[in-house]
């Protein structure tokens, strides 16, 4: 555990569009924020190395079928196994930067036309972030970093319909908008910056609604 003297760590999301450079970025944080003397992780969702995510990886390659209810917990459930893991490091001073998280279960089950109600509930409870990074970018600028690649859910009409209901999941209180536009050093800067205005002296929230 934290002592006293010692600041938490923060739970930080990437959420974003398809090609907005979410991986990239992620990955060059928790560089950055190790480089800085902290210690950080990164967790990818869907955690594809794992039993609950190598079924998601399966679907999303095209190897198996599932109903879409059903894919929708695996997405959820694949987040709560690694609640615990969440929570150890954050008490321990380790922040944990994830490479998607709820906001894009929501965004895509909606997007497929899942019950609303229902699509809301399976993720409360999950340590809520200290800060959701939205990575906005032009579709021209997406479009230029190359086509769809052959996963199930990479087509442009599922993407556009994500494209409209993720920024209606926005709270201003902890998403802040990245311009993903910009060169990747660019954006480096961006969020290194929010990263640094952090506020840690409240402890860790739990999700209680999306
Ligand atoms: N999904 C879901 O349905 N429900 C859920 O609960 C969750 C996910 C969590 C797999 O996700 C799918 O699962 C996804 C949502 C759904 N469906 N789709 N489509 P994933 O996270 O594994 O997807 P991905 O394969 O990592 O792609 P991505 O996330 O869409 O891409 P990205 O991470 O945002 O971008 P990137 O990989 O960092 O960069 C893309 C390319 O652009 C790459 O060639 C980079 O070198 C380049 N790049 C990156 N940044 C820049 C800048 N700044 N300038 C120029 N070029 C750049
Ligand atoms: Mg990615």
């Amino acid at each position: 555990m934290a002592t006293e003297q010692e600041e938490r760590g923060a739970l930080i999301v990437f959420e974003g569009l398809d090609r907005s450079g979410k991986s990239t970025q992620a990955k060059r944080l928790v560089e950055k924020i190790i480089n800085s003397g902290r210690m950080a992780v990164l967790q990818a969702f869907p955690d594809r190395q794992s039993p609950v995510g190598e079924m998601i990886d399966r679907y999303l390659r095209g190897e198996i079928d599932m109903d879409e209810h059903a894919l929708h917990l695996l997405f959820s459930a694949d987040r709560f196994l690694k609640k615990k893991m969440i929570k150890q490091h954050i008490a321990q001073g380790v922040d944990v930067v994830c490479d998607r998280y709820c906001y894009s279960g929501v965004s895509y089950s909606l997007a497929k036309g899942l019950p609303e109600e229902w699509v809301r509930v399976t993720d409360q409870g999950l340590p809520k972030p200290d800060i959701v990074l939205f990575f906005q970018v032009s579709p021209e600028v997406a479009a230029a970093r190359g086509g769809f690649g052959n996963e199930r859910l990479e087509t442009a009409e599922l993407q556009a319909k994500v494209g409209k209901i993720m920024p209606t999941l926005r709270d201003d209180a902890f998403w802040k908008s990245v311009n993903a536009d910009g060169t990747p050093d660019a954006v480096e800067k961006e969020v290194f910056q929010l990263y640094k205005e952090l506020d840690r002296s409240q402890p860790l929230e739990v999700l209680e609604k999306i």
